[in-house]
Parts: structure tokens; sequence; C-alpha cells
């Protein structure tokens, strides 16, 4: 069966929305608009799998769907909103709960890097995260989800988790009238954004993360002229200057990263970066980072002040998007409901 083209995707509320976010994940939702209908979340019931302030969930709920919008998403054409508000995820994420090999989920390296050492009390939401991925996903039937590399591992459980519930309930499907017997897709990812592993300013053998305790690693969206250009210039380097050619970059995994972000940044490529800064000292380079880090992400920054400031839009605009995305959400559970074998209406 060929599938309806529809993107879906989510970013956490849990603080700090960095740069990370933005050029592996946000810009990426944006050039996808023109070519598909878009879903995009808010993932909220994702965020309270590791504890969240109350009162910090509800800015961060609001901040995201801001910098959505400020980075170009036009939340009319496509829906944006925000997870708890359409309860069909977590309807269809106890199904598939029950579709998910414990095997399965003991293979998720997010959930070992995330619980860390104190396994024992981690909360069972984190250990079933990939599962209402899945859900979050597989409720809409989307066919395209654009991630960053961090997320490849889930996405290939999601399809997984389809395929299972395909053959599981083969017979069940085609008497629900999908003649091929198949009811979800197998969703691609679409890791083709700017920059799609961007790492910390302090350690670029670690990825750039909301979670990292120091505020040095990452430059969030929210971040003024002077906090970004004091990041960038204390950015960890290391004492040689920038090669000329991009296999010079190996091994330099600090290097690497900030030519990798300036790149993204400006549109370009890091052997078209190092062909202008390569034999210099980092401190020009960084100089000319911060200029182009600051005209970008300053205005993204500035709009999404601007637009979280009115609760009231954006509380518009998550509640219209979540009456949309309700429709589309019931349709499938509907479905579901009857091939697995409950009985309503
Ligand atoms: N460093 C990164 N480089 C490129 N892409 C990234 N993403 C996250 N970090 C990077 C992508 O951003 C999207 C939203 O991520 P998320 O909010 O769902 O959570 P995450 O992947 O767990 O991101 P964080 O920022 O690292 O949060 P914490 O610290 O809470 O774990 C995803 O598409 C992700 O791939």
């Amino acid at each position: 069966m060929a599938f309806k083209e529809l993107v879906f995707s989510g970013v956490q509320p849990t603080g700090n929305l960095h740069l990370g976010n933005y050029l592996g994940a946000i810009v990426n939702f944006v050039k996808l608009q023109s070519r598909y209908e878009c879903i995009y979340c808010v993932v909220d019931m994702h965020a309270i799998t590791v504890w969240q302030e109350p009162a910090e969930l509800r800015k961060s709920i609001r901040e995201v769907a801001a910098a959505f919008i400020a980075a170009g998403i036009d939340p009319k054409a496509h829906i944006v909103f925000n997870q708890s508000q359409v309860p069909e995820h977590a309807e269809l994420a106890w199904v598939f709960n029950c579709v998910a090999r414990l095997g399965w989920m003991n293979r998720m390296t997010q959930f070992k890097e995330k619980a860390g050492k104190d396994r024992e009390n981690a909360s069972l939401g984190l250990y079933a995260y990939p599962s209402l991925m899945a859900a979050d996903i597989l409720v809409y039937r989307a066919t395209h989800v654009p991630i960053g590399e961090d997320q490849k591992q889930h996405l290939e459980l999601t399809r997984d988790i389809a395929q299972k519930f395909n053959n599981d309930f083969k017979a069940q499907i085609e008497t629900a009238g999908f003649a091929d017997g198949l009811f979800f897709p197998m969703a691609e990812p679409v890791i083709t954004g700017p920059a799609t592993r961007v790492m910390s300013l302090r350690d670029g053998t670690k990825k750039m993360s909301k979670s990292d305790p120091s505020d040095y690693s990452r430059i969030n969206l929210a971040d003024d002229a002077d906090t970004i250009a004091q990041k960038i210039k204390k950015a960890k380097t290391d004492p040689e200057p920038l090669p000329s050619e991009e296999k010079g970059l190996e091994g330099r995994p600090e290097a690497d990263n900030l030519v990798g972000i300036y790149a993204a940044l400006a549109g370009s490529t890091p052997a078209q970066v190092l062909s202008e800064y390569g034999g210099g000292q980092f401190s020009t380079f960084k100089g000319a980072l911060i200029d182009l880090a600051v005209d970008k992400l300053g205005p993204v920054g500035a709009e999404m002040k601007r637009l979280t400031s009115d609760v009231t839009y954006i509380d518009g605009i998550l509640a219209d998007g979540s009456a949309r995305a309700r429709a589309l959400a019931s349709e499938t559970m509907r479905h579901v409901k009857q091939i697995v074998g409950f009985v309503g209406p």
C-alpha cells in the first residue's frame, strides 16, 4: 500500500533548547514544509521521563513552540502542538508496550546513557520512552521523520514495532479493509540537517545536550549576543592552527566541531570554511564564528522571546494544533482498537 507522505517529529521541552537541536532538527523541519504535510510536536510526556519542575516545564513547552515558529514553521499550514493534549499518543504507546519485546528495549543506548549507574532508580517511563516515540510517529502513520543522529536507534525500533504489529495482526488488518495487510508504514529517518551531530563546546567527543550541567557546553537559542560571544571565546580548542584541508581535522574533535558549526550556519561546507580560515589562528576564526552565530541566531532568539511573552497566542496555536492532530490520531486509534480486538463504538 502506498502510504500518504507525512512528516512527524518532536522536540522535548526540557529547557535549554540549543544549537544542536536547531541545526540537527529544527532547520530541517522548516525545509521539509515545502515538500510535505508536517506535524511538529512538543513532546512534553517524554520530558517527564526525568524529573521536571512543573512551572519550568510549562515555560519550556511554550518556549519550544515559540522556537518552532520563530525558526519559520508555519503553524497554520502545518500542525504544531504539544503531545499531552492528544491522549491517543499514550493509548497507542500502551498497545506498543505489549508489542515491543524487553530484549529490544534493553539494547537502547539512550536509556543506558540517561539512566547511568543508578539504573534501578530510573523511571519506568524512561525505559519505555522508545515505545512512546513509536506511538508519536505511527499514530499519524507518518512516513518521514527528521531527526539528529542520536535518535537513529529509536527510529529503527519504531520500524521494528510497526513490522511486528503488521505481522501479528495481519489477518485482522486485512479484515479491517487494509487489503495488503499493512497498517503501519516503515517510517524513514531523515538525517540530513546542516549538522546532524553538533558536539559540546567543552568536549568535542560529547554531543551538545540540554542536560549537560555546564551552560558553556552549548549555545542556547535564547542566549543574547554577549553570551554567545563569551561561550565561543571560551570554547575548547587545541594549540595547532586550523588545517587547510578537511583531513587535517581528523583527531581534532573540537576544531572539527567549530568548523562544522560555522559551515552549517553559513550554508557552506567544512572544506570551504578551511579554504578561507585554514592556516590561521583560532582567535581569528572564533571572531568570525561569533559574528556569524550572532547574525544567524540573534533574530531567532529575539523572535522566540517576543512570542513566549504572548502566552495567549502560543497556547492558542497549541490548542488549535492539538485539535487538528487529535482528529487524525483518533482515526488511527479507531482502527487499532478494532484490529487488536477491543470492544467499543
Ligand atoms: N547535539 C545534537 N546535534 C544534532 N542534533 C541534535 N538533537 C539533539 N541534540 C543534538 C536533535 O534534536 C531533536 C530534539 O531532541 P530532543 O529534545 O528530543 O532530545 P535529545 O535528543 O535527547 O536532545 P538533548 O538536547 O541532548 O536533550 P537531553 O540532554 O535531555 O538528552 C532530535 O531530533 C535530536 O536528534
